[in-house]
C-alpha cells in the first residue's frame, strides 16, 4: 500500500448497464468506464448519461438522479458520474438535484521547471518535465499523466498550468511545445485543459527581438505568431499565466508600461482562439515601506482597463501564502475586472511534506471572509464567482503539491489538500468537515483490518482523524506564527522551521523576518494602522475601523495590524507576552495529541501508510518544539519577561538553534 491510488481506490463493483444518449467520444467512454468499474448501487441497475439543454445547468454542471446524469457538456457528464460514485461510496443520498461549479475554470498551477525540478515542491521531481531534458514521451509518462488527469476530473478540476510561474523562455520553444502537446493530448479526455506560464521577455530571450515592450508592433507580432503556433498543435489550449514585474521577473514596467498594457497585449494574441490570460497580482518591490499594500496600490487604478479575456490572479493574502493572513484587500475592490483567488496547495510555509496540515480550513476561512465591498455578504467567494460582480470569466487556482513520489504528494495527508482544493473550486461553499470526511472515507476505506467493523471504524478512526485534520492548520499557526505574526520562517532551509532572526547583511529587508515582526524593547508586530503604514485603510468599513483598533481587531490578526507593547492587555486578560507563549505551547501540545490520535488509528490503517504518517508526525512534533523554543527565546531578548510557568521550558538554546539553522543545507536551489 503506497498511497498511489489516492482517493480513487479500486472497488468490488456491482454489475451495471450504462446507456449513453450522446454520440461516442473518448470523454464519454471514460465516464462509462468509471461507472462500470466502480458502481456501488443496486446490482443490475441501468444508468443513463444524457447530453441535453437544461437552463438550470451552468458551465460543466449536471443534474443528478440515483441512476441518471444529465448535462449540457461532456465534461459535465463525467463530473456527474464522479459525484454519483462519490455519493455511493461515502454514504450520501442521491436525490434529484442540480450541481453547478462555482467557477468556470478550476486550475492547478504547477511550479515545475523544464529541468524537472519543482519550485517549492516536496514530493520529488516533476510529473511533466524530465531532468535530462528528454523530450521522449514514454508509455510510463502517459500512464502517469492519465492517472493525474483522472484524479483531477474526479474532483472537478478542469485545467493545469504545467510549468513554473518563474517561467523559462524555453517553454515556448518547439521541443517543449511538442511535449506540451503530448501532455495536452493525455489530459484532454478527462476534460483537463492545458495552459502555460510564460516569461514576459520571451520575445527577446527566445525570439531575438531587441525589446519586449508590449506596445512595440514587432513584439505584438511575435506573440501573435507564437499563439498561432501553439493553437495549431493544441486547438483547445487554455492560455497563458503570467508573473511579470514581480520578484525580479521582467514585465511591462521595464518599459514604462502598466500591467494592463502587458496583459492586454497577450490577451489580444490569444483572443482569436478563445484563450485566456491569467495575470498575477503578486507584485511588490523593496522600495515601499509596506509590502502588504503594494498589489492593491498598483492594481486598483487599473480596474476596468483589462480586456475581457483576462483574469487577475490574486493570492489569498496580501503578503504571501503565510499560515494565516487576512484576505487580500484586492478581493472586492476590483469591481470591473475579473479576479480569481490563488491558493497554495504545496506547503511552502506550512511544513513542506513533513507537517500534517489540512489546508481546507484555511481556504474556507478566506473564501468565507466578508469584504463588505458591495455591502454585507460580499464574501471573497461571492466577489470572485460572479455572484456580486458580472465577471466575464471566473476561476480559482491552486499551486500544486504533486511530484514523482509514489504517493504523489510526499505526505499521505497532502493528498487531502489536492482533493480539498478541487472540491472547493467546484463548490466554494463546501465545509471542510465534509471534505475531510469524504476524503478519509475514500482514501482509507478498504484498508481497514479485517477485524474492525464499520461502526468501529467510524468511531475510532473517522471521527478522531477528522478532528485531527480540522485542527491541523491552527496547530501550525499556533506553534509557528500565532496572533497575526507572519513571515518569520527561516530562509536558510527553504522556509521550513523558525528564523525570526534571519537577516543576512545586504539582504532585501522585505525578505527578512525582522521587517515583519518588528520586535523591539517596546513591543512586537507590524503597525499597519492609520498611524502606521495605513494598509488597514485598504479594507472596506466596517473592517478598516475594526482592524485599526486593537480592542476590536480579532486576535488572529492582532500583530498583523498592530505593534503592541509586551504587556498589552489581551481580551483574555493575559499580557500579550503570556498569550504569545501560551499559543506556542498549545501548538506543541496539539501536535503531541495528533500523535496519540494517530497511534490509536493503527488497527484501521494499512501498515505502510500508518508508519509513514507516524514518522512524519514525530518529525513535526520536533519541529513544533523548535519553533516554540526558538521564537520564545528570540522574542524574550526584547521582552525581558519570563516564560510563564505553565509553558514547557525550552529544551533548546537560542544560540544552538541559530547555529544549527546556519549550517542546514538548502533543500533545493531556487531557479
Ligand atoms: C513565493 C515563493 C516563490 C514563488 C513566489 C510566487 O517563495 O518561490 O516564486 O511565491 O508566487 O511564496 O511567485
Amino acid at each position: 500500500e503506497d498511497g498511489h491510488q489516492l482517493w480513487l481506490r479500486p472497488h468490488q463493483a456491482a454489475p451495471v448497464t450504462v446507456v449513453v444518449a450522446a454520440k461516442n467520444s473518448t470523454l464519454l467512454a471514460m465516464a462509462k468506464q468509471e461507472l462500470e468499474r466502480n458502481w456501488q448501487g443496486a446490482a443490475g441497475a441501468t444508468v443513463t448519461l444524457t447530453l441535453k439543454k437544461d437552463n438550470a445547468i451552468k458551465h460543466d454542471g449536471f443534474r443528478l438522479g440515483p441512476t441518471s446524469v444529465r448535462a449540457t457538456t461532456e465534461a459535465g457528464l463525467l463530473y456527474g458520474v464522479f459525484e454519483l460514485l462519490r455519493r455511493q461510496q461515502t454514504g450520501q443520498p442521491v436525490a434529484d438535484k442540480v450541481f453547478n461549479p462555482s467557477y468556470e475554470y478550476r486550475l492547478l498551477n504547477h511550479w515545475d521547471n523544464p529541468d524537472g525540478s519543482v519550485e517549492r515542491g516536496y514530493a520529488g521531481h516533476s510529473i511533466f518535465w524530465r531532468k535530462d531534458s528528454s523530450f521522449v514521451v514514454t508509455a510510463k509518462d502517459k500512464a502517469l499523466w492519465q492517472e493525474y488527469a483522472r484524479a483531477n476530473a474526479s474532483v472537478g478540476l478542469n485545467g493545469a498550468v504545467i510549468n513554473n510561474v518563474n517561467a523559462s523562455p524555453l517553454i515556448l520553444s518547439a521541443e517543449y511545445l511538442g511535449r506540451t502537446k503530448a501532455i495536452a493530448d493525455v489530459l484532454r479526455p478527462y476534460g483537463v485543459k492545458t495552459f502555460l506560464a510564460v516569461k514576459f521577455s520571451s520575445p527577446v530571450l527566445l525570439g531575438g527581438l531587441k525589446t519586449a515592450d508590449p506596445l512595440d508592433p514587432a513584439v505584438k507580432k511575435w506573440w501573435q505568431a507564437k499563439a498561432k503556433e501553439i493553437y495549431q498543435q493544441i486547438p483547445d489550449f487554455g492560455g497563458f499565466l503570467v508573473k511579470a514585474s514581480s520578484e525580479g521577473q521582467p514585465g511591462p514596467q521595464d518599459y514604462g508600461r502598466t500591467h494592463a498594457d502587458g496583459a492586454n497585449m497577450l490577451a489580444d494574441a490569444v483572443k482569436p482562439y478563445g484563450g485566456l490570460v491569467m495575470w498575477r497580482a503578486f507584485v511588490y518591490s523593496p522600495n515601499d515601506k509596506d509590502r502588504a499594500k503594494q498589489a492593491y496600490n498598483e492594481f486598483v487604478p487599473l480596474d476596468g482597463k483589462f480586456r475581457d479575456n483576462i483574469i487577475v490572479q490574486v493570492k489569498n493574502g496580501p503578503v504571501d501564502f503565510q499560515p494565516r493572513e487576512p484576505f487580500s484587500p484586492l478581493f472586492g475592490a476590483l469591481k470591473k475586472t475579473s479576479v480569481m483567488p490563488e491558493f497554495q496547495i504545496t506547503q511552502e510555509y506550512l511544513g513542506h511534506s513533513i507537517d500534517l496540515a489540512f489546508l481546507s480550513t484555511m481556504w474556507e476561512e478566506c473564501l468565507g471572509s466578508d469584504t463588505y465591498q458591495a455591502g454585507p455578504s460580499s464574501t471573497v467567494a461571492r466577489v470572485t464567482d460572479g455572484s456580486v460582480y458580472p465577471q466575464k470569466h471566473t476561476a480559482m487556482a491552486g499551486v500544486a503539491n504533486t511530484g514523482l513520489d509514489r504517493n504523489w504528494t510526499g505526505q499521505d495527508f497532502g493528498q487531502a489538500n489536492w482533493y480539498a482544493f478541487g472540491r472547493l473550486a467546484w463548490n466554494n461553499q463546501l465545509k471542510s468537515a465534509q471534505i475531510a470526511d469524504e476524503w478519509l472515507k475514500q482514501t482509507f476505506t478498504g484498508a481497514t483490518s479485517s477485524t474492525a467493523s464499520a461502526s468501529d471504524w467510524n468511531t475510532n478512526f473517522l471521527a478522531p482523524v477528522t478532528q485531527l485534520m480540522l485542527a491541523s492548520r491552527e496547530a501550525i499557526v499556533n506553534y509557528s506564527m500565532p496572533l497575526g505574526l507572519h513571515h518569520i520562517m527561516s530562509a536558510t532551509h527553504d522556509h521550513y522551521g523558525p528564523g525570526p532572526w534571519w537577516a543576512p547583511p545586504k539582504m532585501r529587508a522585505d525578505w527578512t523576518p525582522p521587517y515583519y515582526h518588528q520586535a523591539d524593547a517596546q513591543g512586537v508586530g507590524f503597525d499597519r494602522t492609520t498611524g502606521g503604514s495605513n494598509a488597514v485603510s485598504q479594507y472596506h468599513e466596517p473592517l478598516a475601523g475594526q482592524f485599526n483598533n486593537p480592542a476590536t481587531c480579532p486576535d488572529e490578526y492582532l500583530l498583523w495590524f498592530h505593534h503592541l507593547p509586551w504587556d498589552f492587555k489581551m481580551k483574555s486578560g493575559r499580557t500579550l507576552w503570556d498569550e504569545l507563549a501560551l499559543h506556542y505551547d498549545h501548538g506543541v501540545q496539539q501536535v503531541r495529541q495528533f500523535q496519540q490520535v494517530w497511534d490509536k488509528a493503527q488497527p484501521y490503517v494499512d501498515a505502510e501508510r500508518f508508519a509513514a504518517v507516524q514518522n512524519k508526525l514525530r518529525a513535526q512534533s520536533g519541529n513544533a518544539v523548535l519553533w516554540k523554543d526558538a521564537c520564545l527565546l528570540y522574542f524574550q531578548q526584547f521582552s525581558h519577561l519570563p516564560i510563564p510557568a505553565i509553558v514547557e521550558p525550552p529544551m533548546h538554546t537560542l544560540e544552538g538553534v541559530i547555529a544549527n539553522d546556519a549550517v542546514r543545507p538548502r533543500q533545493q536551489p531556487r531557479p
